[in-house]
């Protein structure tokens, strides 16, 4: 019989006691799930259980029974490989999460997957695991929190963000862009706690970090640290922690030293603690070393279950509170409350549609898309109220500017985000934004070509479903005189490549604003405009706008018989329509499609599909980038397979075959390999 199970009942004992209990209640719930699994990250939980206690029990304002309500703090889990540390407080807090589900830690179909994922498991507040992403989150939740607070008042929004962070996190370049900007705009309401254990995997930290002065470092952000010298000081972590709510202005980080996998006998402080199953004996050890009975495994005691109660019946209270101040607000205000509740839903105001703008090319005969995506932002603006967003760096060109909006600063919280040369942090920020609730649409915008600078964040934008919009203007080699740095060849393959994200490049001004109209209205996924910094002519067709929700479709048929199918997107489609009037010329009958979007043409019906490309037809791409992926839609292919070159645009184009008459060639040759084959 070990201490454990000897142990008396909850009113027998000191709250100090039941506080320990609870900490190594997760300890044990992370390294039995860990053990169980065969794999996953024992180290983090152990060490930083009491930090996530402290939160969840003490500090965090949230209702497990209702883990969506608007008005919660949220939490942050950056360190995403300690996943076990926050199943295991979920459950314990009372979160629809069974203990069955910890049982099935990283198995097929449970809701406890080895890196939290947001929408899978309740009280996950977003997807991370790339290191620093659910840092830079946080910042964009921070940002969301200020922006609505502004708008609608702090009776109805008024909350923190806290999260943890690692080592990995901090070194990280997507943590130090954001945590620049976090302090520049004096993000107060966030609060991070870093698990300064001097470990990563490779060793310790000694090998490539800790000649860095963390806190310093973060000092000179703009932000206020605090720091904490034995995580297993409650005490200290909730001085520190109060210390950081009561600062209110700064951003806060509470430097946490921690010993990884703390208490287990041989692995803890060592990497070996960081991220495989500590063995057996080694679990045996470390709950022997807690006064827990070895042989119990999952196991939740009656007093650590009855303790967590009060967590539900405050978060009730809380949420009560909130309701009650919402509904009087809501009375007293009417119609921002109307605008809250569609915010919340991801819906604009009702007028849209009539909102989105017409080009008429009697009016303006060429316009290049991003001027037109520019011309649409405005006019779509005022359905929008809570559209937050903007540029990294370059808002002049990409032209995404919410006109009388505002920008956002430490003292204002306008609409218009100034991210700074930080399109990574401007990813996850956005991210953040969407993930918070409430804003509609967030967004980012920079040059196609650097949409490499943010990758991660776009993958996992798509990951989690956010409804963002990413506008990536120069899309092409035609952006000319900047040369190859920065002409994008292979970036739209690589940005179709991601699952769920809806890539269009719409062919000229009146697409475009069809586009973002289609951008606007997908509230399950984000969508990613490539637009151009040439002007284009701008397309009288009557049906251009409605094709672009079918992701392609007929522009321009074949005057008499149907000879062959040019299919292009973006600038390349009027070069098409030039090749299509060449091509009749010489006999040969050619259709054009516009093909803005290959995810929204593949939700077609087959029927559809097939009657916009025949498939007894043989049919061309025209695309100046690399034709990868092409070969499922045509025979043939017009592309660009090498980097670009600094000259004027058109002549970079036409340099690398990108003109009506080479396209003209191709078709020709296309038609004959058909007769032949
Ligand atoms: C972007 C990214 N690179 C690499 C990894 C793989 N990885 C997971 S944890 C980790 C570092 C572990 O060190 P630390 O962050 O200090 O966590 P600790 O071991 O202290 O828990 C690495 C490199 C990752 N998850 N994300
Ligand atoms: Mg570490």
């Amino acid at each position: 019989m070990t201490a454990a199970t000897s142990r008396p009942t909850a009113e027998h004992h000191h709250p100090a006691a039941i506080d320990q209990m609870a900490v190594d209640t997760i300890r044990c719930l992370a390294m039995d799930a860990v053990q169980q699994a065969g794999s996953g990250h024992p180290g983090l939980p152990m060490a930083m259980a009491p930090v996530a206690y402290v939160l969840y029990r003490r500090f965090l304002r949230h209702d497990p029974t209702n883990p969506s309500w608007p008005d919660r703090d949220r939490f942050v889990l950056s360190a995403g490989h300690g996943s076990m540390l926050l199943y295991a407080t979920l459950h314990l807090c009372g979160y629809d999460l069974a203990l069955e589900e910890l049982a099935a830690f990283r198995q097929w179909g449970s809701r406890t997957p080895g890196h939290p994922e947001h929408g899978l498991t309740p009280g996950v507040e977003t997807t991370t695991g790339p290191l620093g992403q659910g840092f830079a989150n946080g910042v964009g939740m921070a940002l969301a929190e200020r922006f609505l607070r502004m708008r609608y008042g702090s009776e109805v929004i008024d909350h923190r963000v806290f999260g943890i962070c690692s080592d990995g996190d901090l070194m990280e370049g997507v943590s130090a862009e954001s945590a620049s900007l976090a302090g520049h705009l004096a993000l107060g309401r966030l609060i991070y706690l870093y698990d300064d254990n001097g470990i990563t995997i490779d060793g310790e930290t000694t090998l490539c970090f800790s000649t860095e002065d963390v806190a310093a470092r973060f000092r000179a952000y703009g932000w206020h640290t605090a720091s904490v010298d034995d995580a297993n000081d409650l005490a200290a972590l909730e001085a520190a922690i109060e210390e950081a709510i009561d600062e209110g202005e700064r951003p806060s980080l509470i430097v946490v030293h921690s010993v990884i996998g703390y208490p287990a006998p041989n692995k803890q402080g060592t990497p070996a603690a960081h991220g495989s199953p500590l063995g057996e004996d080694e679990v045996r050890a470390a709950k022997l070393a807690l006064g827990w009975d070895p042989d119990l495994h999952f196991h939740v005691p009656e007093p650590v279950r009855s303790a967590f109660a009060d967590v539900r019946e405050l978060g009730k209270r809380a949420r009560g509170r909130w309701s009650e101040r919402f509904a009087r607000w809501g009375e007293a205000h009417p119609a921002l409350a109307a605008e809250w509740e569609r915010a919340w839903a991801g819906r604009p105001e009702p007028g849209l549609a009539q909102a989105i703008p017409r080009f008429d090319a009697a009016e303006r005969a060429r316009m290049s898309t991003r001027a037109a995506g520019g011309t649409t932002m405005a006019a779509f603006a005022g359905q929008l109220p809570t559209m937050v967003g903007g540029s990294a760096d370059l808002v002049e060109s990409t032209k995404t500017t919410l006109p009388g909006r505002g920008s956002f600063s430490r003292t204002a919280a306008g609409s218009n985000v100034h991210w700074g040369v930080r399109e990574h942090a401007m990813g996850a920020a956005v991210n953040g934004l969407a993930l918070h609730g409430g804003i509609v649409k967030p967004f980012g915008s920079t040059f196609l070509v650097f949409s490499d600078y943010m990758r991660p964040a776009i993958r996992l934008s798509a990951l989690m479903g956010l409804p963002v919009v990413w506008v990536f203007t120069h899309d092409s080699v035609a952006v000319g005189e900047d040369g190859p740095t920065h002409q994008p060849v292979e970036h739209y393959a690589a940005l179709r490549a991601i699952p769920g994200l809806t890539v269009i490049r719409p062919a000229d001004a009146n697409e475009t604003a069809e586009a973002w109209r289609v951008a606007i209205e997908r509230v399950d996924g984000p969508v990613c405009l490539l637009l151009t910094r040439q002007d284009l002519p701008v397309l009288e067709l009557a049906h251009v706008r409605d094709g672009v929700a079918h992701g392609g479709y007929v522009l321009r048929g074949a005057p008499a018989r149907l000879d062959v199918v040019l299919v292009a997107s973006g600038s390349e489609v009027s070069i098409a329509l030039e090749a299509q009037e060449r091509l009749g010329g010489d006999g040969v009958g050619a259709r054009v499609v516009s093909m803005p979007s290959w995810q929204l043409f593949d939700q077609q019906s087959e029927r559809y599909r097939r009657a916009v490309l025949p498939r007894d037809v043989p049919a061309l791409s025209v695309e100046a980038g690399v034709a990868q992926g092409w070969s499922r839609y045509v025979d043939t292919t017009v592309s660009i397979e090498r980097f670009g070159a600094s000259a004027p645009g058109t002549q970079v184009m036409a340099e690398l075959g990108l003109s009506a008459c080479d396209v003209a060639r191709a078709a020709k040759q296309a038609v004959l390999d058909a007769v032949r084959a």
